[in-house]
């Protein structure tokens, strides 16, 4: 609190930009809050990797001040002090002093093979993941994040939102996003269904780009939560990735205790039978459809795959689908009856057999069984033609 003040102060004498005013205010934070201006301006560390990462990154600010200051401060002293006046010419005066050029070359080499030395440690660190680690599978694609696990149950992290003002960010369903077990090491496995992602979560100091076509991975222990309830953390894509990149935010939940995870896990899983239209509105949540799928009648939400509200009851003339890819042959498809059964099972299963109309991007292929296509299936009739 006591920064932004300093900073209002400031903005208001003017001139300096909003990013250099950031920055100074976490350093005035540091010093009024923590006694030091050495703070990284990171949130508070909450895994096994934060602590060595963090004064990594202090020694290296340090030994860099150490040198830039009095090297500065020679610089000008020298351009004043030797500087000709006009008219009188400019001689060369150079000689050769073995011993201090050896002294200035070794000694900065040194310095620069610690630091080195230390990044590369904790790099290799971050990069061997403990054998019993817990792996969930993460799927980047535009713009949202999808968490597999062991236990198969998946989950749509679609789960945070940019506030309308853009200032704060905002949570929806709590059992949505990255749920993690407390106490062992986490490894992701991750994979990117489009375009360059990467994936960020600022307390644990872990980042890791998620690239199309190839399998990226990192691990991490997260800190035990200190209270009853399970720590919230946001998860951020860090490689500018599209039009809604910077809504592409997830939430990880670290449990207190395996109780609380294996109950988080029983309602990522549970679907109910008796109601196939529930369980598909879950599945359209939790399967990440509903990052491009909108199923508000006025056809509101998400936009890059078409809305299922109303798609069901079509006639052949208002669907039509293009076989293979957009430009294949086009013909129409009925979304009634049999064949309209059919469609949905072939577009969601293989998605890129049948195109429909208008849409340059291909879907996705996301796994689902057969009782999870029939709960789908059920929900998108339940949205159809009234
Ligand atoms: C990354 C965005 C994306 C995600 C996630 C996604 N879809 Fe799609 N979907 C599309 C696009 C784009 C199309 C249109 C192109 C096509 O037909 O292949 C489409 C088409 C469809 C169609 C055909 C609709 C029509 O009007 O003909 C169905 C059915 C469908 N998706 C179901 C699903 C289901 C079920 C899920 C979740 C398991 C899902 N989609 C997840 C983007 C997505
Ligand atoms: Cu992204």
């Amino acid at each position: 609190m006591a920064g932004s003040s300093i900073t209002t102060a400031l903005g208001d004498l003017g001139g300096l930009g909003s990013a250099g005013l950031a920055w100074l205010e976490t350093r005035m934070v540091g010093l009024l809050a923590e006694g030091s201006i050495w703070t990284t301006g990171m949130p508070a560390a909450k895994s096994n990797h934060a602590g060595p990462i963090d004064s990594d990154y202090a020694f290296i600010t340090i030994i860099c001040t150490i040198f830039f200051v009095p090297i500065t401060i020679a610089l000008v002293y020298f351009a004043f002090r030797y500087k000709k006046a006009p008219g009188e010419k400019a001689e060369s005066d150079v000689s050769h002093n073995t011993p201090l050029e050896v002294t200035w070359t070794v000694i900065p080499m040194l310095i620069v093979v610690v630091m080195f030395y230390i990044g590369f440690r904790h790099a290799n660190m971050m990069y061997a993941a403990p054998a019993d680690a817990y792996t969930v599978h993460v799927t980047a694609s535009q713009w949202s994040w999808s968490f597999l696990h062991p236990s198969g149950a998946q989950m749509g992290g679609d789960i945070g939102k940019l506030s309308p003002d853009r200032k704060a960010r905002e949570t929806t369903d709590p059992d949505l996003g990255l749920h993690l077990p407390p106490g062992v090491p986490i490894r992701l496995v991750m994979n990117s269904t489009d375009v360059l992602h990467s994936f960020y979560i600022p307390e644990f100091r872990v980042k890791q780009d998620v690239v199309p076509g190839k399998t990226s991975s990192l691990w991490f222990t997260p800190d035990l939560p200190e209270g009853d309830e399970p720590d919230m953390y946001w998860l951020l894509c860090t490689e500018y990735c599209g039009k809604d990149h910077s809504n592409m935010l997830s939430a990880v939940y670290v449990h207190p205790t395996m109780e609380s995870f294996l109950q988080w896990q029983t309602r990522a899983t549970a679907l109910d039978p008796d109601n196939p239209v529930e369980s598909g509105a879950k599945l359209y949540v939790r399967k990440g459809c509903a990052t491009c799928h909108s199923v508000a009648p006025d056809g509101s939400g998400p936009n890059t795959g078409p809305t299922w509200s109303g798609l069901w009851g079509l006639s052949a003339d208002e669907h039509q689908v293009h076989e293979g890819s957009p430009t294949g042959p086009k013909r129409g498809v009925a979304m009634t009856g049999e064949a309209g059964e059919e469609y949905l099972r072939e577009s969601i299963r293989n998605p890129t057999a049948l195109w429909r109309e208008g849409y340059i991007q291909p879907m996705a292929a996301v796994k689902v069984d057969d009782t999870e296509l029939f709960f789908l299936i059920e929900y998108i009739k339940s949205l159809g033609k009234q």
